[in-house]
């Protein structure tokens, strides 16, 4: 029989300890094992189930019942608007609503308790089992449903835990979503199958980190300079061992900075949803600002040029980044030709980021190769999806969004529209019913026309020039 995805979940040798704490509810390994299993009774035989996926214990519960059950896990960003929420469900063919039910949704639901108790057993899904479906956004159309099987869960976790030296001795810090690979795969199951005890903090504040004495933290570039900008929180984490970010650039003056604060160069470390983590910095080796290490372990990467020749580890030559490994996905759900897309013929995933790779292995990741895909707070944001959403307003011809470079956020949302003068402020709150919070423009800017080339496609260059 396979061995359990969760190993340490189910061999902790202190089954009384808080092992997942968030906020002010902890559960021990053995209360989460049980509550899981609770959820697993009512949703065994299912295809995939959604999840309410807050920043709580019911959400930890709840994604631990899928693995126990070998049901896919499909986790809902709880501010997703109607129309994002309603795609993930019919995209995913999600059976059942784990959490509290909105009263536009269809699905019977089943309200998770953490004080639920089942010793019941489950036989260990085979490794190529889906685990979860996670929704991400592409440069076009609605979030595509990335399919992340057991042993991509478990590579992508047990690539970085030798990388970082992490044991079941760390005690994790983060207040990361957990609808999203960095905080619910690295940050809930990377925790629970290495055995060290998560901290989860609801939000990724600076004091809470700061309060929440752990040894490992996670963090964006976002809240890695939000950290910075202060200086006691910094400081109180210089008893940590190590201090990671990812999901976005690490900008170098933060990375100086949080060194400076906090007297421990940050880790950095790269990753995709249909990847998992997959290049990093380690713990025994060299922490350079700019660059994101060398592939963790069972990751393979190279670099190719527009001719598809590799491009020279010379440490400046720029190539496409692709990944091969069992990190990678299983596809995009339901869609094929997407799938078709970003995969080589000779099994190599796309990641549509432009990198150099030096003599010895050092990877700098230097953008990506669209403009039409923004990273704003760690959050990955299709223009395409945005500009629909804008579209669907009545006052709004035409649409063009950009992402402006932002010294928080790394990029922020500014859309360019042409219409009968629009309320800015509503035009916000209008796109934020639709899609998440995060997805909502931060400025509108309300133009005659939008800059086009020959063929009519907007000049988006020209837009950011302008934003600039
Ligand atoms: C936001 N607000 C707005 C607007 N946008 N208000 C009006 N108009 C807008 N356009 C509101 C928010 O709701 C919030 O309100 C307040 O303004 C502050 O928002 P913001 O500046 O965005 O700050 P924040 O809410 O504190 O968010 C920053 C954050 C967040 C905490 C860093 O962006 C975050 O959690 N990012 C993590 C993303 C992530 O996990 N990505 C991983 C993808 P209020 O205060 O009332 O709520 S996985 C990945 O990338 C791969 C695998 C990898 O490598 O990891
Ligand atoms: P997502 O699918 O939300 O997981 O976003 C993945 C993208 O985030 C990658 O393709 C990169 O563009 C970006 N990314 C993640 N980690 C890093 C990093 N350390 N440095 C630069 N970009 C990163």
């Amino acid at each position: 029989m396979p061995v359990p995805l969760l190993t340490s979940m189910h061999t902790a040798s202190d089954v009384a300890r808080p092992l997942v704490t968030i906020g002010d509810r902890a559960l021990s390994a053995g209360e989460l094992l049980s509550a899981a299993t609770a959820v697993a009774d009512e949703i065994a035989g299912a295809r995939a189930v959604a999840i309410d996926a807050r920043a709580d214990l019911e959400t930890v519960v709840a994604t631990v019942g899928c693995l126990l059950a070998g049901v896919a896990a499909v986790p809902v960003p709880p501010d997703a608007g109607v129309f994002e929420r309603r795609h993930i469900l019919t995209d995913s063919g999600a059976e059942l609503w784990l959490g509290e039910k909105p009263s536009d949704i269809g699905l019977p639901g089943f309200r998770v308790d953490v004080s639920a108790r089942s010793s019941a057993a489950y036989p260990e899904p085979e490794p190529s089992t889906p685990a979860l479906i996670v929704y991400t956004s592409g440069t076009t159309g609605a979030p595509k449903g990335v399919v992340l099987s057991r042993r991509a869960v478990a590579a992508g976790v047990d690539g970085v835990a030798e990388a970082w030296q992490w044991t079941p001795d760390d005690v994790l810090v983060h207040g990361l979503p957990l609808f999203h690979v960095h905080g619910l795969v690295l940050g809930v199951l990377g925790a629970l199958r290495v055995g060290s005890p998560l901290v989860h903090t609801v939000r990724p504040a600076p004091d809470r980190y700061a309060a929440a004495g752990g040894s490992l933290y996670f963090g964006v570039p976002t809240v890695w300079s939000r950290v910075c900008a202060d200086p006691a929180s910094a400081r109180a984490l210089a008893g940590a061992r190590l201090l990671v970010s990812g999901s976005a650039p690490l900008p170098v003056p933060v990375f100086e900075e949080l060194t400076t604060l906090t007297g421990k160069a940050p880790i950095e470390r790269y990753g995709m949803t249909e990847t998992v983590i997959t290049i990093s910095t380690r713990f025994d080796g060299e922490r350079r600002p700019g660059w994101v290490g060398l592939p963790v372990s069972g990751v393979r990467t190279r670099a190719r040029s527009e001719s598809g020749e590799e491009v020279a580890h010379d440490g400046e030559t720029l190539g496409r980044l692709e990944i091969g490994g069992d990190t990678l996905f299983d596809g995009y759900l339901n869609n094929l030709a997407k799938t078709a897309e970003v995969m080589t013929p000779d099994g190599w995933f796309r990641t549509g980021d432009i990198a150099m790779i030096d003599p010895a292995g050092f990877h700098r990741i230097v953008g990506r190769e669209s403009v039409d895909m923004i990273k704003s707070g760690g959050y990955r944001i299709g223009a395409g999806e945005v500009e629909q959403a804008l579209l669907a307003h009545p006052a709004i011809r035409e649409a063009a969004v950009v992402g402006v470079p932002d010294a928080d956020l790394g990029q922020r949302i500014v859309a360019y529209v042409v219409g009968e003068t629009p309320n800015p402020g509503e035009v916000i709150d209008f796109v934020a019913g639709a899609l998440s919070v995060h997805k909502r423009p931060r400025e509108i800017r309300v133009v005659e026309a939008l800059p086009r080339n020959a063929m009519g496609k907007v000049r988006k260059q020209a837009l950011l020039d302008d934003a600039r």
